[in-house]
């Protein structure tokens, strides 16, 4: 038989304890080294975070033009040094901990009206300057609207095809497109887009309410449509404006993926999928960190009943709810200002896991909103309140993909 041999080949002498002294100084050595990076890393973040409180506290901050929000109540557990959107902390702690930071800075691109008479390549010149601004504010990811290529369309009954093709991408990138997806891979900057999909199968047209997910590279890593389409099909001529989403698209049919994509796990949503609890449940139980959802919402609710104001709190109770409940970022970005004689209601925010809202547009045009997302904030709600393995009963969840209405007792 081989004899046994040390490190080296050389036999066991009986003498090994200094060897695993060493192994075990080296190990301590290493726990403190990486204590000591921790310890350094809430340092200065919480300096960081000091400094910023103060200044804002100091110049009696209110919120500039665009600027995001700087939440003075804590979030979440890691918010002592995490506090994401905070962008010297965010700069303090990647440069401690490198590539093991899961920060990534998001911006939401608001769009102002896009009228009937604009052109693609307008919006798209538009949407190229929101991300070079996004860039310059340190962002990585750019948040589009819904249909951010186009006016509303849905508002209008259109019965000549040809006039209503015209609305719709049969691919993505195109001539009107490919400047974006260039800017993107150029500054190095991913994005969201929302786009009106038309896509021949069988001799048959399809048409989706759709949104893509390119990343840093200008590459596209995934594509949604919408799924819960609002309004009706038929024209309705007592009403001021149509809403005719069940006309001009069918339901999507790729579900909720998400994609491990930018250092986290995303995904997306349009509009009013943002008011289905089930939009964010099925995104959360693929362990969602961030959705990112574009919205073209009427200030005015056209069965009447709702001020803007409260259009807007149910926009922003639905996204914060979805955040809070999922432990997940929320991006919601919407189409603002009076846009064929119809005010839409602007209002995007950015929502962190715990619900809080920590961006929001204060304009109804052109307008950025900007976030540092930290992923890891994520966890908190995933392993505590909203442990879902642990506390979800599936056993009494039936009825909810069993039926779509109601059913009161008699
Ligand atoms: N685009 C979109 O889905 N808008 C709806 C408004 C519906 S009003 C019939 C929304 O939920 O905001």
């Amino acid at each position: 038989m081989k004899p046994a041999t040390g490190p080296a080949g050389e036999r066991p002498t009986g003498r090994r304890e200094p060897q695993r002294d060493l192994r075990q100084d080296q190990q301590r050595d290493e726990r403190d080294g990486q204590e000591d990076v921790r310890e350094a890393v809430r340092e200065a973040v919480q300096d960081a975070v000091r400094y910023d409180v103060t200044a804002d506290a100091a110049a009696g901050r209110t919120t500039p033009r665009g600027a995001s929000l700087v939440h003075p109540l804590p979030i979440g557990r890691k918010n002592r040094f995490a506090r994401g959107y905070n962008r010297d902390a965010r700069e303090a702690r990647m440069a401690l901990e490198g590539a093991m930071a899961r920060v990534l800075t998001v911006a939401g691109a608001q769009l102002g009206p896009i009228q009937r008479s604009d052109t693609k390549a307008q919006c798209v010149a538009r949407m190229i300057e929101l991300m070079r601004r996004a860039k310059a504010r340190g962002a990585q990811l750019v948040v589009f609207p819904e249909l951010a290529l186009t006016t509303f369309f849905p508002r209008w009954l259109i019965e000549d095809e040809a006039e209503l093709d015209a609305y719709y991408e049969r691919e993505v990138p195109n001539a009107d497109t490919i400047a974006l997806f260039d800017e993107s891979r150029r500054l190095g900057v991913g994005f969201y887009l929302g786009y009106a999909e038309l896509v021949e199968e069988g001799g048959r047209k399809r048409r989706f309410n759709t949104s893509i997910l390119v990343d840093t590279s200008g590459t596209i890593v995934g594509k949604y449509r919408k799924v819960h389409l609002p309004g009706h099909a038929d024209y309705r001529p007592h009403l001021p404006f149509q809403h005719l989403e069940k006309r001009y698209f069918e339901p999507g049919d790729l579900g909720f993926p998400v994609w491990r994509t930018m250092g986290g796990v995303m995904g997306m949503a349009i509009c009013n999928d943002r008011r289905w609890p089930e939009t964010y449940r099925v995104m959360g139980l693929k362990g969602v960190e961030l959705v990112m959802l574009g919205f073209n919402t009427p200030a005015m609710n056209r069965d009447g009943g709702e001020a803007h104001y409260l259009r807007v709190h149910h926009s922003n109770l639905v996204m914060s709810a979805g955040a809070y409940q999922n432990g997940t970022w929320v991006v919601g970005v919407a189409k603002a200002g009076r846009e064929e004689g119809v005010d839409m209601t602007g209002s995007s925010i950015i929502v962190a896991p715990s619900g809080e809202i920590v961006a929001q547009s204060c304009t109804l045009g052109d307008e950025l909103i900007v976030a540092d997302c930290d992923f890891d904030q994520c966890q908190f709600n995933k392993t505590t309140v909203f442990d879902f393995a642990a506390h979800r009963r599936i056993e009494h969840y039936g009825i909810i993909t069993a039926q779509t209405g109601a059913t009161p007792p008699p």
